[in-house]
């Protein structure tokens, strides 16, 4: 076999050493926080794969800071992640969605660079019960130690991110990576406990007539999203909605197609949470080739943040596709 056509096996771990060896001055400090969280992603993922026989699927019986039942795996997977990132020199902050309040694990003091960790533990936790996907979510920052107070360090606009990612845990574990210079995608490889990079340079279609939307809220979305659906479904457009985002992402950022959370009457700004659900999200979209708005010309990673926990309306994919939602935003189009 000629060995320049066989692909070689490339970890995570080894694709980070090879990344970290384009630079120099480089000091491994981003490398053992993305460790951190793929040893998290893997401890969950068997928590999830294990839920149902250790019964710990259900609800703990208390809500979250955004008033949502916490399900137990949020929890679990919640304090996975704070004790493996905690144990890391290099983390001064991480906010989760499931603590009100960001946790400070460092001061400012010491010269080495330090960061902070943004992530929903488990999205779409609500589909645990029925053994449908869910995720880990995550976004990294640059500490600024200028910054007066976590908050401030934490509020930095999605251009920002230094890296960002997610893990899908499906029918495999998937870990989605972009650290600003394209997206690569890797496989966990249950026998040999590692994941195995399966993708390079991923690169998201531009058009595919599929929308990803939670139709049950059509009548309370803003007309233009209620033009577009109307657009759409005359053109024999498909419609996928797993009510997961991370599984909903995954499929858009492979097959092509358009994820929105509009505006409804219940959530005026949209559900989702810009810092750690939308600016992660659309960070690997546009480094894969595609579009994230949260409004007509108004690019999601160029928000700036006022509240860690703040939500965003999101239109995130193709981008051509996302070009045609934004069309019908603007004015009704024939
Ligand atoms: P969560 O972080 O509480 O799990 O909520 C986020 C999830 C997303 O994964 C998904 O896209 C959305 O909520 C679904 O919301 P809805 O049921 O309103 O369509
Ligand atoms: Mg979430």
């Amino acid at each position: 076999m000629n060995s320049s056509s066989t692909p070689s096996i490339v970890t995570l771990q080894s694709h980070i050493l090879e990344q970290q060896s384009h630079f120099p001055e480089a000091s491994g400090t981003l490398s053992w926080v993305l460790s951190a969280l793929s040893i998290s992603a893997k401890v969950i993922a068997d928590k999830v794969r294990h839920a149902r026989l250790e019964n710990v699927l259900g609800s703990v019986g208390s809500e979250n800071v955004q008033g949502e039942v916490q399900q137990k795996l949020d929890v679990i997977a919640n304090e996975v992640l704070l004790r493996t990132l905690g144990g890391r020199e290099g983390v001064a902050i991480v906010a989760s969605e499931e603590n009100e309040e960001p946790v400070i694990l460092r001061d400012n003091k010491g010269g080495d660079r330090r960061y902070c960790v943004l992530f929903d533990p488990l999205d779409g936790s609500s589909n645990l019960d029925v053994c449908g996907g869910v995720g880990t979510i995550f976004s990294i920052l640059a500490h600024d130690r200028r910054a007066d107070g976590a908050q401030a360090s934490l509020l930095q606009p999605g251009v920002r991110q230094v890296a960002a990612g997610y893990v899908l845990y499906g029918s495999s574990t998937v870990f989605v990576l972009t650290l600003g210079k394209g997206v690569d995608m890797f496989v966990l490889d249950p026998g040999i406990g590692a994941y195995m990079r399966v993708e390079q340079g991923l690169r998201i279609p531009t058009q595919c007539k599929s929308y990803s939307v939670n139709e049950g809220n059509r009548k309370s979305f803003p007309t233009g999203f209620q033009r577009y659906l109307d657009w759409a479904q005359e053109r024999d457009y498909s419609s996928r909605y797993a009510g997961a985002m991370v599984g909903d992402v995954h499929r858009i950022l492979l097959k092509g197609g358009v994820f929105m959370y509009p505006p409804t009457r219940k959530a005026p700004n949209g559900k989702l949470r810009l810092m750690y659900e939308a600016n992660p999200m659309s960070m690997i979209i546009e480094q894969a080739g595609g579009k994230a708005l949260c409004a007509p010309g108004e690019r999601v990673l160029e928000v700036r943040p006022t509240d860690i926990h703040q939500r965003t309306p999101l239109v995130l994919g193709s981008a051509e596709e996302v070009d045609h939602v934004m069309r019908h935003l603007v004015e009704p189009v024939r």
